[in-house]
């Protein structure tokens, strides 16, 4: 079994050289994971539940516990396309990392979500650089069992497929959305500000950090000022946007957004860290330990 995913090309992207694999699906290997891919799971899975009490939203828990994914050994797809499909109609697929762009929207379109098939090496615990299986798996399989997240992954690949013929600022700006939403997301409950971005949840110090720290700014979601926010591939991010339901989101991106495109391209992006006068802020960061370059 070659355990190296194949890197085909480098896609140049707003994040700059990005590896992009070959857009094959694979079937998950699961005989071939070794005790120590198992290990990994169970090590991330135990110490990531401990962290999300308190901090995960109510409907990512729910999910979550809808799924029955266990820490004693990486799930297999196959089982949780069942409980997946029963749902929402959403599946998993495997690949072997990061899609071209136009791929990914269209299986999103397709309420098809691309999983990586392999996990980090122990080493890699706290950070990597790429999607692995955890992080698509822990982080973003569990909210496609709501049925308004659901809806919503499906609209925003519909509109990338659509974006990606209009012109690459278009792109731009629909990957800031899915950038502040789907990865770094949090959401208003009653009893506080909680997470549901993939990226914040599957990660131990995010999961801290972008609830509990004065740092960052955290300011009320609007969609075309997200859409003109940069943000950061190599570091938490200097801003986190809050949604007060996941129907705000799925209202957010119910128009047709060729004329918003158009405004946009009138409007100079914003930098990560900024706070405008028109923003809802729910907190003004200190910016301790932002580093001045790197918005992307
Ligand atoms: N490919 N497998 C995979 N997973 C992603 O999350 C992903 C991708 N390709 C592109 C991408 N995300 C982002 O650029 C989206 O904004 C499109
Ligand atoms: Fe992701």
């Amino acid at each position: 079994m070659n355990t190296t995913p194949q890197r085909v090309e480098h896609q140049l992207t707003d994040k700059g050289y990005v590896p992009v694999y070959t857009t094959a699906v694979v079937e998950q290997p699961w005989s071939s994971y070794s005790s120590d891919d198992h290990a990994v799971w169970a090590q991330l899975f135990e110490r990531q539940q401990k962290v999300l009490v308190g901090r995960a939203s109510d409907e990512f828990l729910t999910a979550q516990r809808a799924m029955h994914m266990t820490p004693d050994r990486i799930p297999k797809f196959d089982d949780l396309n069942r409980t997946l499909r029963a749902h929402t109609g959403w599946e998993l697929i495997g690949v072997e990392g990061l899609l071209p762009e136009l791929t990914f929207f269209d299986h999103l379109a397709n309420r098809r979500f691309p999983v990586t098939w392999w996990i980090r090496k122990p080493e890699q615990i706290d950070y990597l650089s790429e999607p692995d299986l955890f992080h698509d798996l822990f982080g973003h399989v569990p909210l496609l069992m709501n049925p308004v997240f659901a809806d919503y992954m499906q609209a925003y690949g519909k509109g990338g497929v659509k974006a990606h013929g209009i012109d690459p600022d278009a792109l731009v700006h629909l990957t800031r959305l899915y950038w502040y939403t789907v990865e770094f997301g949090l959401i208003k409950q009653a009893d506080g500000l909680r997470i549901y971005g993939s990226g914040i949840v599957s990660s131990k110090s995010e999961s801290i950090y972008s609830l509990e720290s004065n740092a960052p700014n955290r300011i009320g979601f609007d969609l075309e000022r997200v859409m003109r926010t940069r943000y950061r591939i190599d570091t938490f991010q200097k801003t986190y946007f809050v949604i007060d339901s996941f129907e705000q989101l799925m209202r957010a991106t119910e128009p047709d957004f060729t004329p918003i495109y158009q405004r946009l391209r009138e409007h100079d992006s914003i930098p990560a860290g900024d706070v405008l006068a028109s923003d809802a802020v729910f907190n003004r960061g200190t910016g301790e330990g932002w580093l001045t370059d790197g918005d992307v």
